[in-house]
């Protein structure tokens, strides 16, 4: 194949969201301030880069808040965490850092307002999940999980004039609105929530690779197999059009033969995915003739978090 026909569109935006911005660099502050170690339950996103760097510097990742030494510092992940998991972290006087994303935090309120007012809550999301977990903790007793289109069977609620759905955050859009249509050949006064509970990262991400998608003999997804949103990007390539398309966390993970017969090369990478991996991407394939590379533009992303309030510098003068 000419050279000339090898090009690279590269879906934008990708990459880090606002709150696993915020949530590395908590851990990475939480290390400024306080020194190795700093306890850290569940990844703090998942991706294996970032886990293993934050490692190298003194994070200690463990799965339950019963593995910290009492009296320690521990941060909880930006998937969020129920209150007995607070509770356990009390109980063995654990100072915490909450660098759960506030847009988790939102469906949890959502979920705390629903069920003091008695409605059932189904909760669409991926059974064994984090985010699923820490959320359906905040209203056991109201919340049913709907993982897929066969769970709609064994769904069965109190009053059905009162049930309202809510969701994980980074689920395919698409297939959200399919499980809710059935939900509501079910439940035909199913409410909504009061906004979109899967986030602007998201779906912005989808939005971006559905465009570049048709384009693609081949699409290359960064990202870890237990980020939810990262597989999600693979799926969403391969309905939009995407001659094929993988998930990989390195460039070294790309398969010489995937390469074959291929012109166009789409790249993306999910939200908790950090530029250099990507980079390292574009050199890998630039070494071998896909020199050119496209943007291809579909939303400019501004939003920002501030830090957890833990790790905020104290005003002058405050009480202590
Ligand atoms: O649930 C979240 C707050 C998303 C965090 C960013 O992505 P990632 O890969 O850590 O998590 P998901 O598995 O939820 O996509
Ligand atoms: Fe938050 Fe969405 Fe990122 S929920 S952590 S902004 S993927």
């Amino acid at each position: 194949m000419p050279e000339s026909s090898k090009r690279v569109l590269l879906a934008k935006p990708r990459g880090y969201c606002a709150g696993v911005d915020r949530a590395v660099e908590a851990v990475e502050r939480a290390l400024d301030q306080h020194g190795a170690p700093v306890y850290v339950r569940k990844q703090i996103v998942h991706n294996v880069h970032v886990v293993e760097t934050l490692r190298e510097r003194g994070a200690i990742f463990v799965e339950e808040t019963d593995e910290v030494p009492e009296g320690a510092i521990v941060v909880f992940s930006a998937h969020g965490v129920s209150p007995a998991v607070r509770e356990q972290a009390q109980q063995r006087n654990l100072r915490t850092i909450d660098a759960t994303c506030p847009l988790v935090t939102k469906v949890h309120q959502e979920a705390k307002r629903f069920a003091r007012e008695d409605y059932d809550i189904l909760l669409v999301g991926h059974e064994g999940h984090e985010e699923v977990e820490g959320t359906a903790g905040e209203a056991p007793r109201h919340i049913q999980l709907v993982d897929s289109a066969d769970d709609i069977a064994g769904v069965s609620v109190r009053d059905p004039e009162k049930v309202i759905w809510l969701s994980q955050t980074t689920l395919s859009v698409d297939e959200t609105m399919q499980t809710v249509d059935a939900l509501r050949d079910r439940f035909p006064t199913l409410q909504n929530p009061p906004s979109d509970d899967i986030c602007y990262a998201t779906q912005n991400r989808q939005v971006a690779v559905k465009a570049m998608a048709p384009h693609c003999d081949l699409v290359l997804v960064v990202g870890s197999r237990n980020s939810s949103n990262s597989v999600r990007l693979v799926e969403v390539a391969l309905q939009a059009g995407a001659g094929a398309a993988h998930l990989i966390d390195y460039a070294r993970e790309i398969d010489e033969s995937w390469l074959d017969g291929v012109e166009t090369v789409g790249l993306t990478s999910g939200a908790s995915v950090p530029e250099v991996l990507v980079r390292g991407v574009l050199d890998h394939l630039a070494e071998r003739g896909w020199e050119s590379v496209e943007e291809v533009t579909t939303a400019e992303e501004t939003l920002t978090f501030a830090l957890p309030r833990e790790l905020r510098p104290k005003r002058a003068g405050a009480a202590r």
